[in-house]
């Protein structure tokens, strides 16, 4: 199989402050590597995986990750319109950082409206907990995601934990949002590109015709 191959490219967003392993969590997704010492974003990177989210559905994915520095923030911002999905990211030990996640989700909220950013919240550098140097509770993080409306998960780029996991649910709640209609295709915009609109037409086709089935069901029980 042609490994370039693919049906849909969502465009992903890092956010969240400097030094809260932005970049890290992509180098570790996309080359397995962990670096102590790697060098601060400069503007926005790309950075680009392949994840299959059903057999025969393969998504590529475009990642911008941001600079978390305020200095670069006008030249991130010109890239949350053409955003579908987002990572909103802080450091467990740093509460500044998770303090700021409201400001960064507002931020986007505003310039890209009437559209929607689908969002996952990660509490980041899980693996700093075992030195009891954690600054925000899972609960409390939780809180303020389910405020928010988006799930929470907490990850380690260092150790791998849960980091595919991570990009795995920002990715599959887009492609859920897509086959029910809660997320749209629109001309001019490049959160989302569909190699195929038909196969996606059939396939809502047969989500709406296997729910209603599901409801005709439950009425004649
Ligand atoms: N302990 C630990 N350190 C990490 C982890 N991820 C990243 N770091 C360290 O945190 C520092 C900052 O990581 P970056 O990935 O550059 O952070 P960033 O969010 O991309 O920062 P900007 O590009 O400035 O926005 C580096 O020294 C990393 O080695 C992790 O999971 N655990
Ligand atoms: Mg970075």
């Amino acid at each position: 199989m042609d490994l370039t191959l693919w049906q849909y490219q969502f465009r992903i967003i890092m956010l969240g402050d400097s030094t809260v392993g932005k970049s890290s969590l992509l180098k570790r997704y996309t080359e397995d590597l962990f670096l102590e010492t790697i060098n601060q974003t400069v503007g926005v990177d790309f950075y680009v995986h392949f994840l299959e989210v059903e057999p025969g559905v393969r998504v590529k994915l475009q990642f911008w990750d941001t600079a978390g520095q305020e200095r670069f923030r006008s030249v991130t911002r010109s890239y949350y319109r053409n955003s579908v999905g987002g990572l909103l990211v802080f450091d467990l030990t740093n509460r500044a950082s998770f303090e700021h996640i409201r400001d960064w989700h507002a931020e986007v909220c505003e310039r890209v409206q009437p559209q929607k950013v689908v969002f996952v919240l990660v509490g980041h550098k899980s693996d700093m907990d075992i030195d009891g140097d954690r600054a925000v509770s899972q609960e409390e993080a939780e809180r303020l995601a389910g405020q928010l409306g988006m799930p929470y998960t907490e990850a380690s780029a260092k150790t791998g934990h849960n980091v595919r996991e991570a990009f795995e649910m920002v990715t599959r709640r887009v492609y859920q949002g897509l086959l029910s209609e809660e997320v749209q295709l629109q001309e001019g915009w490049d959160g989302i590109k569909c190699a195929a609109p038909q196969a996606l037409l059939e396939r809502r086709a047969s989500m709406a015709q296997a729910s209603s089935t599901k409801k005709e069901k439950k009425c004649c029980a």
